[in-house]
């Protein structure tokens, strides 16, 4: 690269930069490259590739160029479209609700729980509703983990049970009583007419009906899911992709610990 951030001459960040102006960075600062992919649902010749160039510059994109287009089959084709924006976001105005601790290291949570709990923690979690999808969830708790992070049925101090996909919320809270849960984990991938706020509303209210909303640390977690929207709905905190077991279980016990849950 000759230009831009990486300049051999410069060897220092760009001046240029600023954060009230924040644009995407292709090459050079502030040039607002963008990528974005969608599918349309025609065959895959010049006529669709010109279908997607127009589309892509009435989102507003400058210069759209169809980087790439390939046939999904025969009425489908995929498009990766690079162009130009000139909208901006102003960085430093941006305040957001994120969960506010230090991850531990599985052993360090491990320690931390022998040091404060002093008893083994029971960790419930599930796909509830309607959504099959598990892999968020395992990756949350299966014991060989997800990228590089073990899932919670390998910490020595939590006894994790994960009931699967497309548990019905009631039947969740039953086997949470059962197990004498301390936290309960809930995914939710498929948000479609906002399924999720619906069905992550209605467990809150069952367990509040069942006087048990204060005795858990209730947790969700999903690709649309953030702190922000889970302590709106009435839970104890939110997570989204790039977060993992460590996070998770950092917060639960420290969480347990604040409220006294020992
Ligand atoms: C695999 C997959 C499936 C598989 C699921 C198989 C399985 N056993 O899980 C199958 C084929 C069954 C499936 C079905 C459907 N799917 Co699907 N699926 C996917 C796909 C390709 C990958 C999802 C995944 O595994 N991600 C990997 C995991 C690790 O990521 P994650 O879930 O975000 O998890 C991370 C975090 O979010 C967080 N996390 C997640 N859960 C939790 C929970 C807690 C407590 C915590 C703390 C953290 C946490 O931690 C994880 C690690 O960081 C996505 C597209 C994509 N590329 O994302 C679509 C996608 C999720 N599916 C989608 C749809 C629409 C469907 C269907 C409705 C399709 C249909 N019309 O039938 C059905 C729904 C079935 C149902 N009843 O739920 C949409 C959802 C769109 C939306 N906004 O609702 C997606 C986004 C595809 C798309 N672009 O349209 N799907």
């Amino acid at each position: 690269m000759s230009s831009g951030l990486y300049s051999t001459e410069k060897k220092e960040f760009d001046k240029t930069l600023d954060l009230t102006q924040l644009k995407p960075y292709g090459d050079t600062m502030n040039d607002g490259k963008v990528q974005l992919s969608f599918t349309l649902p025609v065959p895959d010749n010049d006529k669709s590739v010109e279908a997607a160039r127009l589309l892509a510059k009435k989102m507003g994109l400058e210069e759209p160029n169809v980087a790439h287009h390939s046939a999904l089959d025969k009425n489908f084709t995929f498009f990766v479209v690079y162009g130009t924006i000139s909208h901006s976001v102003d960085y430093e105005s941006i305040h957001v609700q994120a969960v506010e601790v230090d991850t531990l290291s599985m052993e360090e949570v491990n320690d931390y729980v022998k040091e404060n709990i002093k008893r083994n923690i029971v960790v419930v979690g599930a796909s509830t509703g309607t959504d099959a999808h598990t892999v968020g969830i395992d990756a949350i708790m299966n014991m060989k983990g997800y990228a590089g992070h073990y899932g919670l049925e390998r910490y020595e101090m939590i006894d994790a049970y994960n009931l699967g996909s497309q548990v019905p919320n009631e039947e969740f809270i039953k086997k949470a009583i059962e197990l004498k849960a301390d936290v309960l984990l809930v995914s939710q991938t498929v948000t479609q007419k906002n399924i999720h706020i619906q069905n992550l509303t209605e467990l809150v209210e069952l367990l509040e009906a069942e006087g048990l909303r204060d005795k858990v640390i209730l947790i969700c977690g999903g690709p649309r899911i953030t702190h922000e929207l889970a302590k709106e709905l009435g839970y104890d905190a939110g997570f989204g992709p790039g977060k993992y077991a460590d996070d998770v279980a950092t917060f639960s016990v420290t969480e347990m610990v604040k409220r006294n849950m020992i």
